[in-house]
């Protein structure tokens, strides 16, 4: 009793081929059309050839990650009702080629939000992290965020200025970019985004939630799954959402998915199991109040995708990723869980019980430290972890089976 085993693939422009990803032991990729503008439809045409290419390297495209959701739908102004459509249309194109599982987010303006991309381990490896204090400088005295100040206590504001005060100006460049930088144009080492930003479209996109607040992006959320699950179901695919990462407000815009009452409020209002669940144990876990256990206990029969990682809090909102099997996740009642489930899904004869599980992220470490990389996508930091996890998987599934 496995989880499906897979790989998050760029595509043709990923430094880690479709051969490596073999080798690393996965039987299942996760990939998406990162060039096809957030918004646009996908095409028959263009799914079958990315789907045809991992397929004839012997593999298969078990998950889409993400289907994109463009800016307008989260802020439901401007042209999100076709946006909509086209996600209809992008839904049933992908089950007409027999794919099934779509991974998004409904994080507003940036994706997943680090401060240091090359935190120095004790053994020379390097983490992604996040550090408030460097996003608060971010904020308040590089981009200047107009009534930012609002948003910190004082000792935070204290804590932020002097981390400014010691940042030398290509620091200061660089946590820009490690911020807001994105696709397209992200092959220099930063972060490998649906959408990245300069300081002044940044700051411009901020502007679009001025009068957004958790209650107004809620009920966004909600409607959007109103009108796309019942595509969803009648295609045969299921939706999962991966959480808000880190799972708290950042830079004043509203964060609603972060927490096991954010999950019951969306499954509350559209029950579908097709609205469904990315369990990402790396971001859920930067907040020490998420009991990851409970979580997937309450919404167990809703976990359509897994992403297993760990992260390292100081208590301070602060936070690095640490190797798989340490840190503050607890992962071995997390897949010792993961695996209960698949045996009773096993038994009522669902057939998606097994649930695709990806290695996420990974320390930068060996040769992989003097390569081109993308940050957290390195080959063999994922190797590792994705060894790691299939062994503590063996052993936890053969005790389960005595
Ligand atoms: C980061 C990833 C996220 C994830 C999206 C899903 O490494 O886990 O970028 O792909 O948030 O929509």
């Amino acid at each position: 009793m496995k989880t499906l085993h897979t790989w998050r693939w760029y595509g043709p422009t990923d430094p880690v081929s479709l051969q490596d990803v073999k080798q690393a032991g996965a039987e299942g990729v996760v990939s998406a059309l990162h060039q096809i503008p957030t918004g646009d439809i996908w095409t028959i045409e263009e799914i079958l050839k990315r789907k045809n290419s991992i397929e004839a390297a012997g593999l298969k495209w078990t998950v889409v990650e993400s289907l994109p959701i463009h800016e307008d739908i989260k802020i439901r102004k401007g042209n999100y009702k076709q946006y909509i459509e086209n996600y209809k249309v992008s839904l049933e194109n992908l089950a007409k080629c027999d794919i099934r599982l779509v991974c998004y987010n409904f994080m507003p303006v940036l994706d997943w939000t680090r401060t240091n991309l090359f935190l120095e381990m004790k053994d020379g490896s390097k983490a992604l992290a996040f550090q408030f204090s460097a996003l608060a400088a971010f904020d308040l005295f590089i981009l200047k965020r107009p009534s930012a100040q609002k948003n910190y206590s004082p000792k935070q504001i204290e804590e932020a200025k002097s981390t400014f005060e010691a940042m030398s100006e290509n620091d200061k460049k660089d946590l820009v970019k490690t911020i807001i930088a994105g696709l397209p144009g992200s092959a220099d080492g930063y972060p490998m985004r649906e959408d990245g930003y300069d300081l002044s479209l940044f700051q411009s996109k901020l502007d679009d939630y001025k009068d957004i607040g958790e209650t107004e992006m809620r009920k966004h959320l909600v409607a959007f799954l109103a009108d796309v699950i019942p595509t969803a179901d009648k295609n045969g695919v299921a939706l999962c959402i991966h959480p808000d990462d880190p799972p708290f407000a950042i830079l004043g815009l509203p964060r609603i998915m972060c927490t096991e009452a954010d999950y019951a409020h969306i499954f509350e209002n559209v029950p579908s199991i097709n609205n469904g669940i990315t369990l990402c144990t790396g971001s859920l876990g930067a907040r020490a109040d998420n009991n990851l256990i409970q979580i997937i206990e309450r919404f167990a029969e809703r976990l359509h995708f897994l992403h297993l990682r760990s992260t390292q809090r100081d208590g301070n909102k602060n936070f690095y990723e640490a190797n798989h099997l340490e840190g503050d996740v607890p992962m071995y009642e997390i897949v010792k869980k993961v695996l209960t489930e698949q045996q009773r899904r096993k038994k009522e004869g669902r057939s998606d019980w097994q649930i695709p599980m990806r290695p996420d992220h990974g320390h930068l470490m060996l040769d992989d430290l003097h390569k081109h990389t993308n940050p957290g996508y390195s080959a063999i930091g994922r190797l590792r972890g994705l060894a790691e996890l299939r062994g503590l998987e063996l052993g936890i599934s053969k005790f389960l089976s005595k």
